[in-house]
């Protein structure tokens, strides 16, 4: 079996960035708006006033002070709070298509590759903006890559499932290089009125160049020396958007056709097991923890990063051993743990090892090890 490498990846960031501090001005002025149309009821215990967010708790909760989002006005207008994102023509590339061709371009780049060189596209990512045709064909012929492409979905997991996917086509010989992107809107699919989660996601778009070993030539290769996906289902991170949401009205407007979660509970199962898959991958690849360089985490809150690391190494890391993009990108979904691979690898030399490890709603964690080159 041909053994597979890393060789590019890319990143694209979209141009607006929205700090805690515009958020909050936008969602306590909502529920200061909501709460005084709804005085009356409020006081005759009919319906409950919402309580104000606050900058101090979501960076204390979380260790996000900004989030990239495609659209700003329309996420900052208390009377709207969903981004302004136009309907395109099916004649123009659709968005996710656009923000997935310059991810796709850098990773090429960087690679040291073109579009001839490539067999297959996935696109994986956590919600896709039509069901069909796949986004990774629209994206397949833009690039102009003569293959094949497919859409997968594993929420927060997208890009480490699709590695694994991309592995072993390049190992069985079926394509010689394959792109994964993974363009994440989350704007979209947030609900930026709930107190709970308001502040939690941003958008980007990353891409992955995998390709076989042997005839790899770029500079920044990263050997995949171990790999394993655990999933195991659970209520606690869902969306109910759906194709069959139209066939009952009765659900249409309701909140869970957007994302929510048990965020506290979310955070107590999903750390020991995300700790455990890695301890386990790490082992099963011939390695020991310590020998890890550095841990390029699913980047979704930093205190879950920060029990991870520590339930594994038995200390704290060093912030150089498990970079943090969250600050600045918020939850990008599968993109997370990408950006931080994509942004903090050049400093190592060769020989060094590290994983890249994503953990989110299925549940569903994937766990990458890499050597570099
Ligand atoms: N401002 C002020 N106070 C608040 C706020 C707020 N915004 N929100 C809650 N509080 C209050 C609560 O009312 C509570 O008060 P009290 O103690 O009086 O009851 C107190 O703060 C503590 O609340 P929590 O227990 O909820 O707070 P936590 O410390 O648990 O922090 C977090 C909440 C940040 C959500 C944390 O639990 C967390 O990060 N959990 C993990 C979440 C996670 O990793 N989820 C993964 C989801 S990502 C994924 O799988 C991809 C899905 C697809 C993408 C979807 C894109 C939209």
């Amino acid at each position: 079996m041909n053994n597979v490498v890393i060789s590019g990846t890319g990143l694209y960031t979209p141009p607006f960035s929205i700090s805690n501090e515009e958020l909050i001005v936008c969602f306590n002025s909502y529920v200061q708006q909501f709460n005084t149309e709804h005085a009356a009821a409020i006081v005759a215990g009919e319906v409950v006033a919402l309580e104000e967010s606050s900058v101090g708790f979501i960076e204390k909760a979380s260790g996000i002070k900004s989030r990239y989002v495609v659209e700003k006005t329309g996420v900052l207008d208390p009377n709207r709070m969903v981004p302004h994102i136009p309907e395109r023509s099916d004649d123009e590339p659709s968005i996710m298509c656009d923000m997935a061709v310059a991810a796709a371009q850098q990773a090429l780049a960087r690679a040291g590759r073109t579009a001839s060189d490539v067999d297959a596209v996935i696109v994986a990512c956590s919600n896709m903006q039509r069901a069909y045709p796949a986004i990774a064909v629209e994206v397949q012929t833009a690039l102009g890559i003569d293959g094949y492409g497919y859409d997968m979905n594993v929420a927060c997991s997208s890009a480490t499932f699709g590695i694994q996917a991309a592995v072993s086509a390049i190992q069985s010989g079926q394509a010689r290089a394959v792109l994964v992107i993974n363009p994440e809107i989350t704007s979209g699919h947030l609900n930026w009125r709930d107190r709970d989660s308001h502040f939690i996601f941003g958008d980007a778009c990353t891409a992955i160049l995998l390709e076989r070993a042997d005839s790899a030539t770029s500079k920044h290769r990263f050997e995949i020396v171990g790999l394993k996906l655990k999933t195991q289902f659970s209520n606690n991170i869902r969306n109910n958007f759906g194709f069959l949401n139209r066939a009952d009205e009765s659900g249409i407007g309701k909140p869970d056709k957007l994302f929510k979660q048990q965020g506290r509970k979310v955070f107590k199962e999903v750390c020991p097991m995300a700790a455990a898959t890695i301890t386990d991958t790490v082992q099963k690849a011939d390695l020991t923890i310590e020998q890890i360089n550095r841990f390029w985490l699913h980047q979704a809150n930093l205190n879950m990063n920060l029990l991870i690391t520590r339930m594994m190494l038995g200390r704290d890391a060093a912030p150089e051993e498990s970079p943090t993009i969250l600050d600045t990108y918020a939850n990008t979904s599968s993109a997370g743990s990408i950006i931080a691979f994509h942004t903090h690898q050049d400093d190592l030399p060769a020989g060094a090892h590290g994983v890249i490890c994503s953990f989110g709603a299925g549940y569903s964690i994937g766990c990458v090890v890499v050597k570099k080159l």
